[in-house]
Parts: structure tokens; sequence; C-alpha cells
């Protein structure tokens, strides 16, 4: 970049007024001698390769998003933060580079706090900026307008937290927010910055001396060649090994090294829901279909990007082949991750291999030649007997047509789209919805799953479609539980308002999990569980000028999705699912208090 601040005559230090995009454009473009800490911000922003805001104006940030789209930034402005905060983040996790969310004060702040905290914990780089007020008056809980101490609650829940009181110290809070966001595991930042700052200007030489462009953001980080070697003896001992991907290796963009250490070793791999698609679900070598059998079985586990949390049964108890929760299966463990801090934290790894992924297995894939001896044929057996088996019996449940339709009937619809358009993207959420979906629609590219992730949070669909619409340019599909769906049901006006290509399939069964529930007390209020019986999802993106479709065959179904697909147009198809179809808690029902007691 030239001139990396674009330089303004202003004469008072008071937040320069609502500019038209024209005078706002000049002003940019012309060299004048000071500069204002919104023009810091923005210039900050690009002269880091950052493109797009995902926000929601109001005092003190809305002439920042004006400027910021007068400068040429993409400001997608939502109904809600959270689902802001939810965009940024997953647009973290599909680019590598921080997405950037933008809020008002405590409120604002505090609505875009939950996707800050889950990015956090789904290890995605995003920044949430957030207007503040007077911190004079904050400190001395004098009642400002929004007052909260915002820097302090961010702080549990991000993986760094900055304020910046001086224009002068934007670029360099800037630059740091970025270099915590992706630097070593990726995580979520705040940066606060106090309305006061806004209103500073400087001198324009000073400011452009102040910006950093950030070298080398997220440096590789090479492993020691000891923990390699020690990671390929250990493997080469195995009877049964297993690799299992997790949404690390996805973040990672090391697809052609994954597979190739996967494919030279043979050994059978297990990818965890955002990993789906690194290597197309239909690979021979894919374990998905054999999950409960190649956990216990396993010997030697290689877990690369992934962690051993409760989506793993934490490498122990029955999913592993103990006979108790806590009882350790006897597998050895390698695990390939950024985070040196990471291993043991469930059960003993044998084999840290401390790295960036795409450092880590090429170094690995060096210590593998021709001599390397593929895993024994009858545990490659056993592996695929299961599989097929388990792919022969879902293949049979597909082919059930039932009426009403129920989440086998219309997901076959939706596997049959992806397989037919595999760069489009699939953001999943419900319970049933999610882990019929999760089983049933095959991936066949890299980072085209996007969901719950590790805290399964319900919420995350509309912001992740917009974001994912926005990043790609590709057709997005999510399918949704209909209790998923209006946690962020808002946010199709915003789909609408930026004519983004996403078609929401609701599965529309009335209800959380399911919709026959009925309240125990026989009184007049319907089961907590339940909602409005056939509710017109559809009409809700009619509303706004998208096409809104209710269908209650798979035939129906397939129509409406290859209208939409065909057209590009915001779409929202209410699916009609048998409200007795889904189970408690989906997949998780032993999570539930009441199963656990039992
Ligand atoms: O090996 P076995 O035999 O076991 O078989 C396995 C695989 O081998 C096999 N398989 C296959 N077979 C054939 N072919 C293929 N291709 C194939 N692939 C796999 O299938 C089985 C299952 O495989 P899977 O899934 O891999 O294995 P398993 O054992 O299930 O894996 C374990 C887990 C833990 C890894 C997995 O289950 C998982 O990833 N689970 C994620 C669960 C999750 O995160 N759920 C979301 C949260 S639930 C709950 O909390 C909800 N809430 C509360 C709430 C939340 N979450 N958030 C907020 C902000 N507020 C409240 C709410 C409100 S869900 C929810 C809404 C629900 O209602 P909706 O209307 O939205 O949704 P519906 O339920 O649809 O009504
Ligand atoms: P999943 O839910 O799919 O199992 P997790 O979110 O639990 O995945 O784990 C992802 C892991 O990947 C984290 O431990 C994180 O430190 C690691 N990780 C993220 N990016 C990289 C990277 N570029 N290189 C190595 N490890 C990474
Ligand atoms: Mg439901």
């Amino acid at each position: 970049m030239d001139d990396p601040v674009a330089m303004h005559k202003t004469t008072s230090a008071a937040p320069p007024q609502a500019l038209s995009s024209d005078e706002a454009g000049a002003s940019r473009v012309s060299a004048q001698d000071t500069a204002s800490a919104f023009d810091l911000v923005i210039d900050a922003l690009k002269l880091n390769g950052i493109d797009t805001i995902y926000g929601l104006p109001g005092i003190p940030i809305s002439d920042l998003t004006r400027r910021a789209q007068a400068a040429g930034l993409r400001v997608i402005s939502f109904r809600h933060e959270q689902s802001a905060g939810y965009a940024a983040s997953i647009a973290g996790f599909m680019t590598q580079r921080p997405g950037v969310c933008l809020t008002v004060s405590a409120p604002g702040f505090l609505n875009a706090l939950t996707a800050l905290a889950n990015a956090t914990t789904n290890c995605f780089p995003m920044i949430l900026i957030s207007g503040s007020s007077e911190r004079e008056v904050v400190d001395l809980q004098q009642g400002d307008y929004e007052e909260m101490d915002q820097l302090a609650i961010a702080k549990p829940l991000a993986k760094a937290a900055f304020r910046v009181l001086h224009a002068e110290d934007i670029g360099v809070g800037i630059a740091r927010a970025i270099r915590a966001a992706l630097s070593g595991r990726p995580g979520g930042v705040y940066l606060d910055l106090p309305a006061k700052v806004f209103a500073q200007t400087i001198d324009a030489a000073v400011a452009r001396q102040s910006l950093i462009e950030v070298v080398d953001p997220a440096p590789r980080q090479i492993p020691a060649p000891e923990a390699v070697s020690r990671a390929l003896d250990l493997l080469k001992t195995a009877k049964r090994p297993l690799i299992i991907l997790g949404k690390g290796a996805a973040y990672a963009q090391a697809d052609a090294e994954v597979r190739s250490l996967v494919e030279k070793t043979g050994i059978p791999y297990l990818p965890m829901s955002m990993a789906k698609g690194i290597l197309p679900d239909t690979h021979p070598q894919s374990a998905a279909a054999a999950r409960s059998y190649v956990l216990p079985e396993a010997d030697v586990v290689m877990i690369i990007g992934g962690r051993l949390n409760w989506l793993l049964s934490h490498g122990k108890g029955k999913t592993w082949g103990g006979n108790s929760p806590k009882e350790w299966g006897g597998q050895r463990f390698i695990q390939v991750d950024i985070s040196p801090q990471e291993a043991d934290s469930n059960v003993r790894i044998d084999a840290p291999v401390v790295g960036d992924i795409g450092s880590c297995v090429s170094a690995l894939l060096a210590g593998i030649d021709s001599s390397w001896l593929k895993p024994p044929a009858e545990w490659l057996d056993a592996v695929s007997e299961r599989r097929n088996k388990n792919i022969a019996k879902m293949a049979e449940t597909l082919g059930k047509n039932p009426s009403p339709m129920n989440f086998h009937s219309a997901l076959a619809v939706v596997r049959d789209i992806i397989k037919a358009n595999p760069d489009a993207i699939l953001v999943n959420e419900g319970a049933n919805a999610l882990d019929f979906t999760r089983s049933i629609v095959d991936m066949y590219k890299p980072r085209k799953r996007l969901d719950v992730g590790t805290w399964g949070v319900m919420g995350v669909g509309m912001g992740f479609s917009i974001a994912a619409a926005v990043v790609s340019g590709q057709q997005v599909i999510a399918v949704e539980g209909d209790s998923a769906f209006g946690f962020s049901g808002m946010e199709v006006e915003t789909i609408c308002r930026y004519n983004l290509p996403v078609c929401v399939v609701i599965l529309n069964n009335n209800g959380v999990y399911r919709g026959d529930e009925k309240n125990p007390s026989g009184g007049p209020d319907p089961s907590p569980m339940v909602f409005v019986k056939n509710a017109r999802y559809d009409m809700l993106m009619q509303a706004f000028g998208g096409a809104g479709v209710q269908v209650t065959t798979p035939a129906e179904l397939r129509e409406a999705i290859q209208v939409a697909f065909r057209s590009r147009k915001p779409t929202l198809v209410n699916a009609m699912i048998d409200e007795t179809a889904g189970t408690e808690s989906g997949r998780i029902t032993s999570l539930n208090p009441t199963a656990k007691k039992k």
C-alpha cells in the first residue's frame, strides 16, 4: 500500500460527522495533514489484508462502518451481533485470516461475546472490536451511556484482550490482535476502542508511522526431529493403527500433505465432524462408518488437529474399550498439535508432535518411504467389513420413502445434492438434524462442512451461512433443526439484503428433538420442548423477497433445492418432518443427567 493512512483536514477533536459516500471516498484519496482514529482502524485492517467487517452499527461505531464501506471494505451489517460474531469466526476458520466483528458498547458487545468465546473454544481466529464508554466514568461507576468494563469481561473468554486509548496506538493494537488471533493455537481476541479514541485525530505522518503490517502472523512451527522419530517408531509398532483428523487439520490447509500421509501409510482414518471432506468421505480408508468399532479396537492412534475432549469420550471409557467411564482402553497415542499444552489433557500421549500441521505432517512424510509396511490385512479387512455393513444398512434406510417424510428420507436428498455440487458449503445445526446430517451427507472437499463444533452451540446457522457465502462466493446450504434456526432466524433478512446464495433447509419436526411432547401437568401451556405446529418458516423468507417453499416429500424437497441452487436466490425450504422421528438430544442422549443417573 502506497499511502496506508488517508489524511484528513480536521480542525477540531470532535468525532467527524457522518459522511456521504462521495465525501468519504474523496477524503480518503486526497492528501491532507491529519488522520482520524476511524481512518487508522480502517487502514490498519486493510494493510493487513482484512477486507470484510461483520457487525452492527450504532454509537460510537456507526461512522466507522460508513467510512469502512466508503474505503472499499465490505461491511456486512447484521440484525444481531451474535450472528455477526459467528460470521466473523467462521470466516477466520475458512480463510486463516482473523474475521473481524464490530459492535457498539455493553449490550452489543455482550451479544457478540458468545461468538468470541465460541471462537476461542473452537480455535477460530477472530477479532471482536467494540466501542466502549468513557473510561473514567466507567471506572467510577457513574452510570455512563452503555457503561461496562468490557475489557475485564472479555478477558477470560478470549485468547487475548487489548484496549487502545490513543489514536497513535491503533496500529499496535490491531497488530497485536492479529498476532494473538493467528499465531500458535488460533482463537478469539477482543479489542476495546473507547468512544474517546474515535474523537482523536493525529498528524498524518505520525499516523503513517504508527501502522504495522504484521509480518508472518502465523509462523510455521517446525516439530523437533526426535518428536517425529518417536511418533514414527510408535506408529511402526502398531497392529491396528488409526488416524483421527480434527478440524485443526482442516484449518491448517495442508490438505495434500494430510491426504498423502493417510494414503502412504494405508492407515484407516476417522474424520471429526468439521474434518469431513479433507479426504472425500467416500475414500476407501475412511472409517467414519465404523466409528464404534475402530475406537476401542485400535492400538495406536494418531490424532492430527483434534482434541481428546467430550467428542472423543476423553480418550477413555467404554468408547475406547475401557470397562468404566474412567478406564483407559490401552491405546497408545500420537498427537500432532500446535499447542504444546494439549498433550496429556485427558490421557497419556506417548508421542506428542508439536508444530503446525503442514510442517509436522511433512516431517512425518519424510520418514515414510516405499519400505513402509501397510497395516496388517486383518485389521484393514475388519474395518472394511464393519464399514461396509453400516453403509449397506444406511443405504437400505435411505432407500425407504416413508410418509410423512423423516430425517433419513429428507437427508438422502441433501446427500445427492452435495454429491452433485461438491463445492457447495454445508452449514449444519440442530440435534437430530445435526447428527443425521453428519452421518448421511458425505463431504468431498475440505472446509465445506461448518457446524456447531466443540460446544454443540445452537445459533451459528445464519451467521456461518452468510460468512461462507461472502468469503467463498459458493452456494451455501444450511440444514437446520427448527429450534436451531430460531436462534438466528431474523438473519434471513440479511441474507436477502445482500442477495446471498444461501438455501436454508429447515427439518421442521415442530420442536426441540421432536414435536409430539405434551404438557405433563395437563395444563393449557404447550410442553417446553415444542413449537407452533406446522410453522410456516418459508413465509419468513418471502417477507424479505426471498423464495420460501414448504415441502412434504423428498421429491418436492429435491426440486426446491435444485431451483435454489440454479437461481442462487436466497431460499428457505420448510421441510415438514415426522414430528415423532427424532430422539432426545440426537446421538448424545447419554449426556442428559437422567440418563447418567441410570
Ligand atoms: O459405529 P456406529 O455403529 O456407532 O455408527 C456410527 C457411525 O459408524 C455411523 N456412520 C455411518 N454409517 C453409514 N454410512 C456412513 N456414511 C456413516 N457415517 C457414520 O453412524 C453412527 C453415528 O456416527 P457418528 O455420529 O460419527 O458417531 P457418534 O457415536 O454419534 O459420535 C459421537 C459424537 C459425540 C462425536 C457425535 O455424536 C457428535 O459429534 N455429536 C455432536 C452433538 C452435538 O453437538 N449436538 C448439538 C447439541 S444438542 C443440545 O445441546 C441442543 N440444544 C440445547 C442448546 C444448545 N446446544 N445451544 C444453545 C445456545 N442453547 C441450547 C438445543 C436447544 S440441540 C437443540 C435444538 C434441537 O432441536 P432442533 O429442532 O434444532 O433439532 P432436532 O433434534 O432435529 O429437532
Ligand atoms: P475437533 O473438534 O475436530 O476434534 P478440535 O477443535 O477439538 O477439533 O481441535 C483442534 C486442534 O487443532 C486444537 O488442539 C488446535 O490447537 C489444533 N490446531 C489448530 N490449528 C492448527 C495448526 N495450524 N497446526 C496444528 N494444530 C492446529
Ligand atoms: Mg426440531
